[in-house]
Formats: C-alpha cells, sequence, structure tokens
C-alpha cells in the first residue's frame, strides 16, 4: 500500500506538491471547459524602455506610466486637468489576438521588447465557482494583471499557463492587461540566437475558464507500456480528498473508478477490452472520454497505442515502425506569418505532410507548437517528435535556465501526454558535448521519464564526421546517446561542409550503440523557381533535389536509422539568413515556398515514401 503514493507522487509531482511550475494549474483541456474566450479584438501599445514598469531611475513606474491601472484614463484626466498621462490603454491601436505582434504592424517585425495588451470583459460568478485566467502562450515573459492587479507572472514562449483570478473577478466588467516582452537573454531558453523569427506576442488563445469549487485540474488517459488502459486524475479544491471519481469510455464500455488519495489524486488501471481498436496512422481510431468528479466533468478524446525500443527496432503495437516524416516550424503559409495557428492553418500544414508527402510522423520543432496542432496530428494519423528550445547556446550552468527549462518540459508533457499521436520529448537540439550540457540534459531526460513513462525519449545531436583512407564515415559518439531511447542526428552533408554533393551517398555511418537511430534533419536551402539544370548551384531546385536523392541513398545504407524527419516542410523567417537574392529574411529549406509551391525536392521525397510504404 506505501507504494501507491509514492508512484502518484512521481507521475503527478504538483499535486503531490513538488510543484516546479510557475503557474497555478494545468485545466486539461482547457479549450473544451467552460467559460469565454477572450480571443478577438484588444488594444495593444509598445513600451521599448519597459515606462509601465519602472521610472526613469529604475523606481516602480509612477501613475501615469502605468500601463496595467484599470481606470479610464480620459475619465480621471477630465476630473483632474493637471494629472500627466504618457499612455491610455483604452484608447490605443487595436489588433486581434492571438498572434504575434509582426501582424500588428510591419514596423514590429524586429521587436524584441515589451508590449501591453488590455481588455475588458464581464463576468458573474457563482458563489461556488472558481475562475483562471488560461493562456495558451505568451512569447516570452507575461505579466498578467486583473483590474490592477498582478496575478502572475510566466517565462517561456510555447507552453500555456493559468492563474485562478476568483478573488479578482467583480461582477460586470473587469480588465485584463497583459505585459507581453519578447526579450530573451543568454540564461533563456531559447537563447536570443536561434535559426527563427522570434514572434513576440500572444501567439494562443487567452480564456476564461469557470469551473467548480472542487474541480477536475489534469486527467491523464492512456495506454499503458504493457496493454493496459490506465487514468490518472488529479482534482483541486477544498473537496479534493477522497473524492469518487470515474473515467468512463463509452464505445468501448469502460469505465475506471474510485476515489482520490489524500492529495486528491485518483488512478486505476484495467485490462483493454478486446474490443479496443489501436491508433496508428493507418488508422487513427480516437475514443471519447468522459471524466467526473463532484460537480465538474471533462470530456477528452483519446487513442490507445504502445510505442517502444526493441534493439535498434521501433515498435508501434508491437510492430516495426519506419517513421516517414518531416520538419515543421509553428508558421502558417503565407507572405506574412504572424504564428496565428488557426486549426484551418495547422490542417492545411499536415495535409500537406501526410497525403502531399504521404509521411507518417512530423517533427514539430524546435518548441512546442499548439495544443491545436497536435490534437490534429492525433485525428489525422501522423507521428509526433515534440520538443523544447533546448537549442544551440543554452546557459548550461546556469540554474534559472535548468529551472526554466524543466517547468517548459514539464508544462509541455502534461498539455499534451493524452495525445496518441506524441511519442517522442526531446530534450535538446544540437547542443555542444560538455559535462555541464550532460548534467543539465541528464535532468531533463529523468524529468521525462518521471513524468510520462509512456513514451520514448531522444534529443538531437551532433555528429563527427571525417574522411580516412578514402572512406568518408560519420559517427555518433555523443555520449548522451547512453541516456537516450532513440538517437536522433542532424545531417547536413552536401550542404554544410566541403564535401561535394555527388558523394553524400558515399558517407558511411557508425553507432556503437544498439539503439535505433532518426535523421532529425537533413536538406537544402533552395528558392522557389530558381533553376540550375546542372544541380551545381547552391538554392537551385535542382541541387537541393540532388541533396534529398543522395542523402536518401545513403539512408539507405544505415542498417539502425529507423526514421527522418528532413529539414523541413516550408520556408520560414529567418531574420539571420540574408541573402539579397535568395533568403532575404527567410531560411530557404523548406520543401514548399512560404506560400505553398512546391519545389522539386518535394517530389523526390514523396516518391521515396510512397515507394517505401508500398513495399511495407
Ligand atoms: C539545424 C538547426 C535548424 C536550422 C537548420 C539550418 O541544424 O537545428 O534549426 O534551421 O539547421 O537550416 O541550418
Amino acid at each position: 500500500m506505501r507504494l501507491v503514493p509514492i508512484l502518484i507522487a512521481f507521475l503527478f509531482p504538483v499535486a503531490a506538491g513538488a510543484a516546479s511550475a510557475q503557474s497555478g494549474a494545468v485545466l486539461t483541456h482547457a479549450a473544451a471547459r467552460e467559460g469565454q474566450d477572450l480571443s478577438g479584438s484588444w488594444t495593444y501599445s509598445i513600451d521599448p524602455s519597459r515606462d509601465g514598469l519602472y521610472g526613469f531611475h529604475g523606481s516602480p513606474a509612477g501613475e501615469g506610466h502605468q500601463r496595467f491601472d484599470p481606470r479610464d484614463v480620459e475619465a480621471v484626466i477630465r476630473e483632474r486637468p493637471e494629472a500627466l498621462f504618457e499612455y491610455d490603454m483604452r484608447r490605443a491601436a487595436r489588433t486581434t489576438l492571438p498572434g504575434s505582434w509582426t501582424g500588428h504592424d510591419p514596423e514590429l517585425r524586429h521587436y524584441e521588447g515589451l508590449v501591453w495588451y488590455d481588455r475588458a470583459f464581464e463576468a458573474n460568478l457563482e458563489d461556488d465557482e472558481r475562475a483562471f485566467l488560461h493562456i495558451g502562450a505568451a512569447n516570452y515573459t507575461a505579466r498578467v494583471y486583473v483590474n490592477g492587479e498582478l496575478v502572475g507572472t510566466h517565462r517561456g514562449g510555447f507552453t500555456p499557463f493559468a492563474f485562478e483570478v476568483t478573488d479578482r473577478l467583480v461582477d460586470g466588467e473587469n480588465r485584463v492587461t497583459l505585459g507581453v516582452d519578447s526579450a530573451r537573454d543568454e540564461t533563456s531558453i531559447p537563447s536570443p540566437v536561434t535559426d527563427w523569427e522570434t514572434y513576440g506576442g500572444i501567439t494562443r488563445p487567452v480564456r476564461l475558464v469557470i469551473v467548480p469549487e472542487t474541480f477536475i485540474d489534469e486527467a491523464w488517459v492512456r495506454m499503458t507500456q504493457e496493454g493496459r488502459i490506465a487514468a490518472t486524475v488529479a482534482l483541486d479544491g477544498p473537496e479534493a480528498a477522497q473524492r469518487p471519481v470515474a473515467v468512463r469510455v463509452p464505445e468501448l464500455d469502460l469505465t475506471l473508478q474510485g476515489s482520490t488519495n489524500r492529495n486528491g489524486v485518483f488512478e486505476a488501471e484495467a485490462p483493454a477490452p478486446e474490443r479496443l481498436r489501436r491508433w496508428s496512422p493507418e488508422a487513427p481510431r480516437l475514443y471519447d472520454v468522459q471524466i467526473e468528479a463532484g460537480a465538474d466533468s471533462l470530456p477528452e478524446r483519446v487513442g490507445f497505442r504502445t510505442i517502444e525500443v526493441r534493439g535498434e527496432k521501433l515498435l508501434l503495437n508491437g510492430e516495426p515502425i519506419f517513421l516517414r516524416g518531416i520538419c515543421m516550424h509553428e508558421e502558417e503559409l503565407g507572405r506574412d506569418p504572424a504564428r496565428a495557428i488557426t486549426e484551418a492553418a495547422a490542417r492545411a500544414l499536415l495535409t500537406e505532410i501526410k497525403d502531399g508527402l504521404n509521411a507518417n510522423f512530423v517533427r514539430l520543432a524546435h518548441y512546442p507548437h499548439a495544443e491545436t496542432t497536435v490534437r490534429l496530428a492525433d485525428e489525422m494519423g501522423l507521428l509526433v517528435w515534440s520538443e523544447i528550445p533546448v537549442y544551440w547556446r543554452i546557459a548550461w550552468e546556469n540554474d534559472e535556465a535548468l529551472a526554466t527549462a524543466r517547468t517548459m518540459l514539464e508544462e509541455n508533457v502534461r498539455r499534451d501526454r493524452n495525445r496518441a499521436s506524441v511519442i517522442l520529448w526531446s530534450v535538446g537540439n544540437e547542443t555542444p558535448v560538455g559535462e555541464q550540457r550532460n548534467a543539465f540534459l541528464r535532468r531533463l531526460i529523468a524529468d521525462v521519464r518521471r513524468l510520462d513513462d509512456t513514451r520514448l525519449v531522444t534529443a538531437a545531436l551532433l555528429t563527427e564526421f571525417r574522411e580516412q583512407d578514402g572512406e568518408l564515415l560519420t559517427r555518433i559518439t555523443d555520449p548522451l546517446t547512453a541516456d537516450l531511447d532513440v538517437m536522433a542526428v542532424n545531417a547536413y552533408h552536401g550542404w554544410y561542409g566541403p564535401l561535394p554533393v555527388e558523394r553524400v551517398s558515399e558517407v558511411r555511418w557508425q553507432s556503437e550503440w544498439n539503439k535505433p537511430l532518426i535523421f532529425s534533419e537533413f536538406g537544402a536551402g533552395a528558392l522557389a523557381g530558381f533553376h540550375d539544370p546542372d544541380s551545381r548551384q547552391k538554392f537551385s531546385e535542382e541541387y537541393q533535389a540532388e541533396i534529398y536523392r543522395e542523402t536518401l541513398e545513403m539512408a539507405e545504407g544505415v542498417p539502425f536509422l529507423q526514421g527522418m524527419s528532413p529539414w523541413i516542410l516550408k520556408d520560414f523567417r529567418s531574420p539571420r539568413r540574408q541573402h539579397p537574392v535568395y533568403q532575404q529574411g527567410w531560411n530557404r529549406k523548406g520543401l514548399i515556398s512560404e506560400t505553398g509551391e512546391r519545389k522539386e525536392a518535394f517530389g523526390v521525397l514523396a516518391d521515396f515514401y510512397e515507394e517505401m510504404e508500398a513495399e511495407r
């Protein structure tokens, strides 16, 4: 009996009191909760010198500067004409949220700093109700004020957070003000040096969630590695302990029920009913799940499958699988993406992957993507690699950086661990080997294993390439490989480095580990419409296509290779890419242009995947 609470503390650290998250609640499937969608029209005001927070000597901002003050500035001035205000949120410019500020005004493309957002909303809470402000993502630091009071601060641009506002709301009109600061420093995750556009602002929905006094904060419904159905439910509220809970899957006639423990956590398991159809990319079967506890109930839609590693093989539902994938950034199609990912925008991208490329896998690079996208992957049947932006240059020795990465990882895992599509959690991309990096990443790997024992851990690693006695050899030597379930490498032979494209297929691979490998990236830049029939010129469609042909031939000679996600589906904004003819601020390694035009290499990969699928 004593073992049970220990296990629960492992899987549900916050409910068991060991919170490392910056925010107070998880609110599984927040979009399905009663409440109000606060997306839509907000006013905004840029604040490059952070005047809304601090005076020019660093003291707290004075009356005429506090953008979070809910009073009507015009009314105050009417009453006290001598008062000086240098902002007025009610009369500031308007924009539509969610969406980065690159979409508010073209002038803000390279702005990295503070922007204030403000709007009114109506509330009328019953006595036994609680309210939370749930924010899907705000990049990078968000300060949340309700009716002038700071209710919380959150760091990290890609994961959801929620703050309780029950006691801050009044009946009738309320104001919410968000100060979102996109500035990052060397201790941020990621640091300021990335190969993608920052997209500061509020990029995912803001929702006022209303729940009963004791409510279901978190529900995790899954298939265990042993093929059983398991549920873990955490309640929050005065009656969270010893409370009846039921998790129903009506189509399977399955109900898991019992009571929460003294920490408000319920755990149960049952054999999988015979009629259960497992989720797979070919048949992405999802089941409606209803979670009930006292006055609260929560709908989910869940697929059941197993994923495991056996030797050099990757097994989905016990069968070997090859991951026919592609990478994708969170950027909608079009000339001016603003990271406003609607369901339609996500569907357009994933359809190109699933139907256009004949793929079964997508690497959602380099940070957690919108919940909408991951839910669509569940529905459409695409396996998902999910990652946090522990990317390139991180302050490995810095405690705050580690704490931020851990929080981000936890928020990501807890948001998406009901998604059958997600099979891999990645903890880093192209990070330099070293003792401090190893310790940092091992901490994250341990966190993943503590939070989720139904998925695999990976990281995109660097490799060693050399030419020896005329032989071209790439070796996987990163010591972190020992800690991973699946090794992954980014391989740009023929693009970066001196190797001529026609020799890429000669490259041999060596691994001293008995583990599956994924090519987490390879590729080449190409400007759609720029042609060089001899395939010699970088940035021509032909050169990119040739890199694909050569790399795919090389891949066929790697016996332990079990998947690939070339770089990348679509050209994406990257301010570091400034060749005036070929790049113009875009990374051109997309298989389609920013407007969706397919390049020659698209067909090369699509044919390769089609053949591979036919041969299965
Ligand atoms: C990489 C990075 C990716 C870059 C890509 C490139 O290895 O992981 O973020 O965008 O290479 O285009 O160089």
